[in-house]
């Protein structure tokens, strides 16, 4: 595979350099050697977050962060977020959502066996989570890894029928089926477990095909995780056109997977990936923190209800939108 080494002279060996390893033609996920992650400043930023919208996911190789640091390079690239929920933060961090089955000075910390199932970050909110940031903190002896599907290539690829199932059309979303119990949970009958989450955070609709703010691409914007129909649809035929477009998503040669190593920090773009996280085999330890960011840019930029989508807008810094 070939190594960009444009990088190194661009930024200069005084402000660090850093070597940029791109996908294979047609794959996700860039390599990033070298970053001091301590030392970025604007324009680097602005750098890789052009490769991490262009590769999709982008790999910092070797650049473990204690919270503060961690914080820091997150704030690089937008907002961090406070998660919703609060059993999820670490508990001097709060931007920090804990993946966790180790207790910490024998306390829970965390919610274990997060997301493992295709989804894609806060898809059940009104506003989803532009970017997600992790790095694994204690890896499992065995096995380690969380996958990708690329929904710019599956909206590409997916079966005429199935498109015209889902062009101009809403999907509705929501994360209720996903609640993790609490200890607060105790003595609470299901039933109203899943009310009192539904009123929390009712079902939102979004496009099933976004267009892209940066880049302008389509992008199907389903998972199986969140997903519970499609809008105007009989929930049926609603279920049956959603359970064949998974299938279709879900085949082996769609899925990417990526291991994880020590010190690694992972960043994608919740727009353009679903994501699933493995599972941990039985009797081992996970750990790992994630930080949702908001860059500041709208989800999508697809008009109002059913209209086609626009015109991608120029934005300032991207250059001119790639064509798709
Ligand atoms: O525990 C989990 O699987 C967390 C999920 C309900 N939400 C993660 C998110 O940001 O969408
Ligand atoms: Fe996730």
């Amino acid at each position: 595979m070939s190594i960009v080494s444009r990088e190194r002279t661009s930024t200069g060996l005084a402000t660090g350099a850093w070597i940029v390893q791109p996908p294979p033609p047609g794959g996700i996920g860039a390599r990033v050697h070298g970053l001091d992650p301590r030392r970025v400043d604007a324009t680097q930023a602005a750098r890789l977050l052009e490769l991490v919208y262009e590769h999709k996911l982008v790999v910092f190789e070797k650049v473990p962060l204690p919270p503060s640091d961690y914080i820091a390079f997150a704030r690089c690239f937008g907002e961090p977020q406070i998660y919703f929920q609060p059993n999820y933060h670490h508990p001097d961090h709060p931007e920090i959502f804990v993946s966790s089955n180790v207790p910490e000075n024998g306390r829970k910390v965390g919610v274990a066996g997060t997301g493992r199932y295709w989804h894609t970050d806060y898809q059940f909110f009104d506003d989803p989570l532009p970017l997600t940031m992790l790095q694994p903190i204690r890896l499992p002896r065995t096995r380690r890894e969380t996958s990708y599907i690329d929904m710019q290539r599956m909206w590409r690829e997916l079966p005429a029928d199935l498109r015209a199932a889902l062009v101009d059309r809403k999907a509705v979303h929501e994360a209720k089926w996903r609640y993790k119990i609490q200890a607060t949970d105790i003595d609470k009958s299901i039933t109203e477990i899943l009310e009192e989450f539904g009123r929390e955070t009712p079902p939102v609709r979004h496009p099933t095909v976004l267009r892209h703010p940066v880049n302008a691409r389509e992008l199907l914007y389903v998972s199986e995780g969140f997903t519970v129909g499609l809008d105007g649809v009989g929930y049926e035929q609603g279920k049956d056109q959603l359970a064949q477009v998974f299938r279709f998503c879900h085949q082996p040669e769609h899925v990417h997977v990526h291991t994880w190593c020590e010190g690694d920090i992972l960043l994608w773009d919740n727009r353009q990936l679903m994501h699933r996280a493995g599972d941990t085999p039985k009797g081992e330890q996970s750990t790992s923190w994630r930080i949702g960011i908001y860059d500041g840019l709208p989800f999508y930029t697809n008009r109002p209800d059913g209209a086609r989508p626009a015109a991608p807008p120029v934005l300032p810094g991207h250059g001119n939108p790639t064509a798709c």
